[in-house]
Formats: C-alpha cells, sequence, structure tokens
C-alpha cells in the first residue's frame, strides 16, 4: 500500500464552485447523478484531470454535455478535459444494502445513511474527494421512505421527493444523506442575531421518548458557542439523526449531524450518569464543529488536529462549564493517560500532527484528539485568557470559509500576542510523552525548583528538541496553608530552574496544577508528603492526583515487593471519603483506583516487566483491604447520598449516584453481595441497576442478576451492549476468553454492529488480566475476530488492532503468543489496507 506524506501537498489541479447531486434510492442499485461546475485552479500548475472513485460502476459521463470515456484508473479515473472552466456529469450506481463497511452511502436497520469523512465521498460519486476542495451542494432525493434529508436548508419537496441546498461551500467529507422510516422530536432555537433555527433529532419509531436530554444538550450548546466564542449557528435548520450501525461516536456534517444511536438516545432507565455526561459532550462537540471543522476546515488530512484537538478543547470547555470543572480535568487526564499516554509510549506513538499515513481513518487517535486538545490548553495557559480569545477571533474572521493548516493556527497567535511560536510548535511534531524531572532546593529562604525534560525515541524519531513547558505551581507551608498561590513557569530549555525567594520555611511544592501539560513528572518524595497533599492542596486536579500517587506506589510495593496494602493510603482515602465538605464527584473519583493497565505502564516504566495476573490480585486484595478499613464509612455514604428527587442527570445527582455506588463497591466486598442484590432488585435507573450488577458479577454472584437483566432489557440493544460488555469485564482471568467466546455464540451477537462487536471483543480488551492470559486464550480469539470482521468492516477491525499495542510490555513467552497472532492475521490474504497499516506498526 502506498504511503502519503506531508511533505508532498500540492494544491488541487481543478477547483469546484458548484455541485448537484441526484440519488435515486434503491438497496441494490442505487442511481447517483452529479453534476459539477470545475475550473482549472489558478494556483496549481497541474493540469490532470483526476477524480477519486471507489466501488463504483460508471453509467456515464458527459463533460460539457459531449459524451467522454474517462480512463478508469486505481483509485478513480482521469479525463481530458478543457483548459477553461467546465461542466462535469457522471451517472454512476452502487449498492448500499451490500455495504457492510459502513463507510460512503450504506444501509443501517432499514434506512439509508452516509459516512463521508474521511475519504468516504468516493465511495458515492466521482469527485476531488480531499478537504481542501470546497464547493456549494445541491442534493435531490428520490426514494419511497418518508423522511429524505440531506445538508443545509430544505428547498422543495413532495411524494418521493426532496431537495436541499447548502449555501456554505464544504468539502465533500461533509456531505451527508438519510432516507427512512424516522420520527421527529422538534425543538427550535432563535440564534442571538435572530435566526429562527428548527432543530429535529431523528430517530426509529420507538426511541423518540429518549430524545430530550439531547435536544436539550444541543440548545446549551448553542448557547454557549455565541456566550463564550462568539459563534451563531448558521441555517434555518439543524437535524440530529440516529443510526444504530456507526463506526464511531458521531459526524459532524454540516446542518446533518449522524450519530451513533449510543451517543443521543437516553433514559434513566436505559442509560447511565456516565451515558447522560457523554451524550451531552458528544453532541456539543459535532455542534462545535460547525465553526471550527466546518466553516474553517482542514487543508489535508495531516492537519486533523486543527478542527479535532481544538474542537475537543471546546467540548471540554463546555462540560467543564455545564458541569464540575475539576471533575471533568480530572476524568479527562485519567482518560488521557490510559490511552494518550499508552499510544505515545507504544509502536503506535505519532505526532499531533502526523507526517505519514496509509490509511487515514487509523489517525483518528487519542493523540490527534485528546493531545492535540491538550496542545490548545497549554497555548491558552501561556499567552493567557485575553489574548486566546483575541487570537480565536482573528482566526474565525481571517479564515472563515478556508482549508487551514497549523500554521495558520498559529499564525494569528503569533500575531495577536507578538510571541514566537516556533518552539512551541514541536508540540505538533514531535511524538512521545515528555518527562519532567524535578529537584528542589531551599536555602536562606531561597526555594528552587530545577527542571529537567526528556522525552524518549518514538517510531521514526531518536532525536527530541526541548519543548515549551508551561508547569503551573503552587507552594504550600508547613501548616497546609498556601504561602505561594499558582504560578505559570515558562520552561523552554532542556533544564532550567526557577526560584522563589523570601519563603520563612521549606515550602511543600504542588506542581503541574491543573495538569498543565501532557507529561510524566517524575519527582522524589515520599507518602507523607503525598498525604499531606491529598489533605491540604488547594488544587483539586493535584489533590487527587496525591491520592493516586499513593494508590500506585502502594500497589507498586504490593506487586513488586510483595507488601501488603499501604496504611497511609487506606488511611488517606478514608480521611478524604469521610469529609462531607468535599463534592461528591471529586470523592467518587478519589476511590477510584489506577487501572490494570495503569499499573502496567508505570511498571514497565520503572523497568519491570508486569505480570498482568500479578496486578490484577494486587488489586483486589486492596479492595478488600479498603473494603475492611471503610466498613462503617462505606454503609453510612450509601445511605446517605442515596437520591430521592425524580432522577436528574446533573451534575450534583450524578455526583451523588458515584459516591453511593462507590460505597456499594467497598460493601459488595465484605457482604456477598446481599447490598448489590437488594440495589439491583429495587433500582429504578441504569446507573444503579448496573453497577450492582458489576457489583454481583464481582463477587461472583452475577449468575441469576445477568438472566434477569436479559429478559428485562432483551428489546434495547443499547441496554444489550452493556449486558454483554459487563460479562466480558467482569470474568475472571481464566475464564475470560471462554466466556468471551460463548458470548460470540449468542444468538444476539452480531458482529457487523460496530456497538455490538465493541461490546464483547473490545471489552475483553479491557479485561487486561483476560486477556492477557498466560494461556494466550485472550490473543487468539481476538485474532479470529480480527480476520473474520476485516473483510466485513475493515475500520473498525483496524481500530480494535490496537489492543495489541501494549505486547512488548510484557515477558517472552507473552510476546511469542502475541508475534504468532500478530503473524497469522498479517498473512491473511486480501487483508484490508486499514488492518494491515496498523498491525505491521503494532508489530515493528
Ligand atoms: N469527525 C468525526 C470522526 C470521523 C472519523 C472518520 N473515521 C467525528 C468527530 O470527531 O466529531
Ligand atoms: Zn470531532
Amino acid at each position: 500500500p502506498q504511503t502519503i506524506h506531508l511533505s508532498d501537498y500540492t494544491p488541487p489541479a481543478y477547483l469546484v464552485d458548484k455541485v448537484e447531486l441526484t440519488f435515486r434510492l434503491d438497496p441494490e442499485r442505487t442511481r447517483v447523478l452529479s453534476r459539477i461546475a470545475f475550473r482549472p485552479n489558478p494556483e496549481s500548475r497541474e493540469r490532470e484531470f483526476f477524480l477519486h472513485g471507489e466501488g463504483l460502476e460508471l453509467i456515464s459521463s458527459r463533460i460539457d454535455g459531449a459524451e467522454v470515456t474517462p480512463d478508469l484508473v486505481e483509485g478513480g479515473l482521469t479525463c481530458e478535459v478543457p483548459d477553461a472552466p467546465f461542466t462535469w456529469e457522471a451517472e454512476v450506481e452502487i449498492a448500499p444494502v451490500r455495504n457492510t463497511a459502513l463507510e460512503g452511502l450504506y444501509m443501517s436497520s432499514g434506512m439509508y445513511c452516509t459516512q463521508c469523512e474521511a475519504e468516504g465521498f468516493r465511495k458515492i460519486t466521482y469527485y476531488p474527494d480531499r478537504p481542501d476542495v470546497m464547493a456549494v451542494f445541491s442534493v435531490r432525493i428520490e426514494g419511497d421512505m418518508p423522511v429524505l434529508l440531506s445538508n443545509g436548508n430544505p428547498v422543495s419537496s413532495g411524494d418521493g421527493f426532496a431537495e436541499w441546498h447548502d449555501p456554505w461551500p464544504k468539502p465533500a467529507y461533509l456531505f451527508a444523506l438519510v432516507a427512512g422510516d424516522l420520527v421527529d422530536h422538534p425543538g427550535h432555537f432563535t440564534t442571538r442575531s435572530g435566526r429562527e433555527v428548527a432543530l429535529n433529532i431523528w430517530v426509529r419509531p420507538g426511541d423518540e421518548d429518549k430524545c430530550a436530554f439531547a435536544m436539550e444538550a444541543l440548545k446549551k450548546s448553542m448557547t454557549w458557542d455565541e456566550d463564550v466564542y462568539g459563534r451563531e449557528y448558521d441555517l434555518d435548520i439543524f437535524n440530529i439523526v440516529a443510526v444504530d450501525d456507526f463506526n464511531m461516536g458521531a459526524m459532524e456534517n454540516k446542518g446533518l449531524n449522524i450519530f451513533n444511536s449510543s451517543c443521543v438516545l437516553a433514559s434513566p432507565e436505559t442509560s447511565t450518569d456516565a451515558n447522560f455526561e457523554r451524550i451531552e459532550a458528544i453532541i456539543a462537540h459535532e455542534y462545535f464543529h460547525n465553526w471550527t471543522g466546518n466553516r474553517i476546515t482542514c487543508r489535508d488530512w495531516f492537519q486533523l488536529c486543527l478542527k479535532e484537538g481544538l474542537t475537543v478543547y471546546r467540548d471540554s470547555q463546555f462540560t467543564a462549564d455545564m458541569r464540575s470543572a475539576p471533575v471533568k480535568r480530572i476524568s479527562d487526564v485519567i482518560a488521557l493517560r490510559a490511552r494518550q499516554f499508552r499510544e505515545d509510549n507504544g509502536p503506535l506513538a505519532h505526532p499531533v500532527r502526523p507526517e505519514s499515513f496509509v490509511e487515514i481513518n487509523n489517525f483518528y487517535t487519542a493523540t490527534v484528539y485528546e493531545k492535540g486538545a491538550e496542545v490548545i490548553g497549554m497555548l491558552k495557559r501561556l499567552v493567557g485568557d485575553a489574548d486566546y480569545a483575541r487570537a480565536l477571533d482573528l482566526y474565525f474572521e481571517r479564515h472563515d470559509g478556508q482549508a487551514c493548516t497549523i500554521e495558520d493556527w498559529l499564525a494569528v497567535f503569533e500575531e495577536v500576542t507578538g510571541r514566537d511560536l516556533s518552539q512551541f510548535k514541536r508540540w505538533y511534531s514531535q511524538a512521545g510523552t515528555p518527562r519532567l524531572k524535578v529537584t528542589e532546593n531551599f536555602k536562606d529562604g531561597e526555594y528552587t525548583l530545577e527542571f529537567e525534560q526528556k522525552t524518549p525515541p518514538t517510531p521514526g524519531q531518536d532525536q527530541k528538541l526541548p519543548q515549551v513547558i508551561p508547569i503551573a505551581v503552587g507552594l504550600l507551608g508547613p501548616n497546609g496553608d498556601e504561602v505561594v498561590p499558582t504560578t505559570v513557569l515558562e520552561m523552554t530549555e532542556a533544564r532550567q530552574s526557577f526560584s522563589f525567594s523570601g519563603l520563612a520555611a521549606e515550602p511543600v511544592p504542588s506542581i503541574l496544577r491543573d495538569f498543565s501539560a501532557p507529561v510524566i513528572l517524575e519527582r522524589e518524595t515520599d507518602n507523607a508528603e503525598r498525604a499531606f497533599l491529598l489533605a491540604h492542596d488547594t488544587d483539586p486536579f493535584n489533590k487527587w492526583e496525591a491520592g493516586r500517587a499513593l494508590a500506585r506506589e502502594g500497589l507498586c510495593e504490593m506487586i513488586v515487593a510483595g507488601a501488603p496494602p499501604d496504611a497511609a493510603y487506606l488511611d488517606a482515602v478514608q480521611a478524604m471519603a469521610r469529609d462531607d465538605a468535599l463534592d461528591p464527584a471529586f470523592r467518587a473519583l478519589a476511590l477510584g483506583l489506577p487501572s490494570q493497565d495503569d499499573m502496567a505502564q508505570t511498571l514497565h516504566e520503572r523497568g519491570h516487566t508486569p505480570d498482568p495476573q500479578a496486578i490484577w490480585e494486587a488489586l483486589e486484595t486492596l479492595r478488600q483491604a479498603r473494603a475492611q478499613h471503610c466498613q462503617d464509612l462505606a454503609a453510612r455514604l450509601h445511605a446517605q447520598y442515596q437520591v430521592t428527587e425524580p432522577y436528574r442527570p446533573d451534575a450534583q445527582q450524578t455526583g451523588a449516584r458515584a459516591l453511593a455506588n462507590a460505597a456499594l463497591g467497598l460493601i459488595s466486598r465484605l457482604d456477598g453481595g446481599a447490598a448489590a442484590q437488594r440495589q439491583f432488585d429495587t433500582a429504578t435507573n441504569m446507573t444503579q441497576q448496573l453497577y450492582a450488577l458489576s457489583c454481583l458479577l464481582q463477587a461472583g454472584k452475577g449468575e441469576d442478576a445477568v438472566a434477569r437483566f436479559y429478559d428485562q432489557w432483551r428489546h434495547d440493544r443499547l441496554v444489550i451492549d452493556k449486558w454483554f460488555m459487563m460479562q466480558v469485564l467482569h470474568a475472571e482471568p481464566a475464564e475470560a476468553a471462554a466466556t468471551t467466546e460463548r458470548l460470540t455464540r449468542h444468538s444476539d451477537f452480531d458482529m457487523k454492529n460496530p456497538n455490538r462487536f465493541r461490546a464483547t471483543l473490545g471489552a475483553l480488551a479491557a479485561n487486561p488480566a483476560g486477556f492477557h492470559h498466560a494461556s494466550g486464550a485472550g490473543y487468539r480469539l481476538l485474532a479470529d475476530w480480527l480476520i473474520r470482521l476485516d473483510p466485513v468492516n475493515p475500520q473498525t477491525t483496524a481500530r480494535m488492532c490496537s489492543a495489541f499495542e501494549t505486547w512488548k510490555r510484557y515477558d517472552d513467552s507473552r510476546q511469542a503468543l502475541v508475534a504468532a497472532e500478530l503473524d497469522r492475521v498479517l498473512s491473511t490474504p486480501a487483508l484490508s489496507r486499514d488492518t494491515t497499516e496498523m498491525l505491521s506498526r503494532i508489530r515493528g
């Protein structure tokens, strides 16, 4: 397969002014007629006319009305064209019902829908399918379905047809079409400047009572983007459609967002608090793309973080504003470490702006998204809120309607602030997580922090240069009072010192407050100091971090040296959990433990070979010890934080339920599952029911609940996904592969549905002790399924490959088992480009 390089970018040879599309829908034989106004691009000297196209049957084509015979070549066609503006017309045939890859035009539960990002439009018709070709689209849909939707504003409709016009020029990846028997949950929004916008959430009949929450989230997002970024909506209608079969979460098509139904449908009975929060965030994320992504898009796919990093950053600001900022920050960092640090420290490491790819769909990664957002957070911290706002205003004003680069983005900041951001730009080009080592010195009232930064080599990048690291620091006095409030140190050298003078006594530093940079902080400290920070730090992130570090160190000692559970940790966590003055959501987070994968990462980082079984056992032992240590407290918290008011998925109730559930987790370790069984039997919402089910499964008492849960929810696909997932996630290490295998034989297992596949095989990868079981059964089972799914749905297969990305951390015997499975999958005939790229990178 061919590798594409950023350095090879050239502007398009032809530009498009106008596109008219007609769809004659049919499951087996959909006809797509296109009429496209091309003109030579004055910025390009290239005169070859090439259109992308994949899996299309070309019926006829014309230039300026005269029949032509193009050359069909690999990935598209070429044709002789006039040296002046001309009109291209083509008719192609496609078969949506046979499209199981879920890219291009496909069918899901009887409805037609599309997914074009990144390069799916070429599966619909011949077109210059690249984001720097922006055009105005008009679409006519013919089909005997009650609802026919496309981008933009409705123009006309009648029996069996509808016409749409999108006045905003857009790249083809933002094209969308939906047709089906759908019902509408309507809403309305008036923009700040008085535009009346019709809002609709379209779902399958029966799901209409699960749209209210998403609709409210949409309105809040629209208001927030006006208030915080000054961005208004720009069409008369905004449609959202829920689709059951979808490769990812959702898609920001202009005026017609398409969502995985799991990211839009919600009710208290069927969705957990975490589901509600995620739905709110994704609705916001896709809506925010209207400006950061759609009005201003990417010049090429290497610039993906331009829209994704920024939009993730914006949606995290939104969630912080709607809910609790500290809780959002802590949750984001947990996810960043779990997914992005893992990626950055393994064979799939790549820069936030990659320099080459084989299949772009493989680069919708935690690095592009989450590290991309962290980079923007750092930039904002460095330039300050006021200059950040000014730079964004300039960005929107200058680049509206354009396809841009990271250079364009940084230039507005340079212009507004007068700063030189060339060193900062290394965050976009250097892969890997910087290690930040700190040493301290106190003398005559002067306190000095000396930092050293080092980024380990990553694939293709041996040498790293120093990056700009904003380090937010505060200092605490011996009695716990804050003697120096948060200041941001700007580190630019490989080694750099910062001093604070006039201190009466040696302070305790609180470093990297609010996790001000995506780095790994290395500092010699002890448990007494960690407990001190957990008790006194005014920065919520570092307060949580201190507790997390105590847990992590204790676990390391247990695993490496066979130590018993650490008393300092048990006392500290109890004191914190008991403190009713603290936010319950924060306390629930602080009661969380590092994941098995976190521990494997930490041990590996420190030169040990992680043993997944030993990690699992240490976590079990610690949980048991904690349950005993906090026995009375747990009973008190479980009772005290029961919510008696009607269900609301807001921050306050969510926090209370999270703490009550954490308490139930402790109780269940000691009472044989009795309390969990009671909660399961009487639960009035999914948050309680599902957590009780997980406690029962962990106590080995889940059999009856599993059966009843299935009977209760067999009609609800999204809830049954949870049913599959819970059983795999909580299977004992030696049973996990067999449990997963048994579930793949269940009549409700359907590998063609990405949600179901992820709920089953993805859950196996999320059960590390099970997946990495010494027998190799987990590796074998996943490899079997990768081979089966690849010809059906390469994108979802390729994503799942990252289950193997940590394989080099483990012992020789596990490595040999994994290598054999990777080679077995890689040698499968006709393996997709997506999966081949992922596995070759992982294999190394
Ligand atoms: N932009 C889409 C992701 C498209 C993924 C293509 N494989 C959703 C989002 O980030 O909002
Ligand atoms: Zn996005």
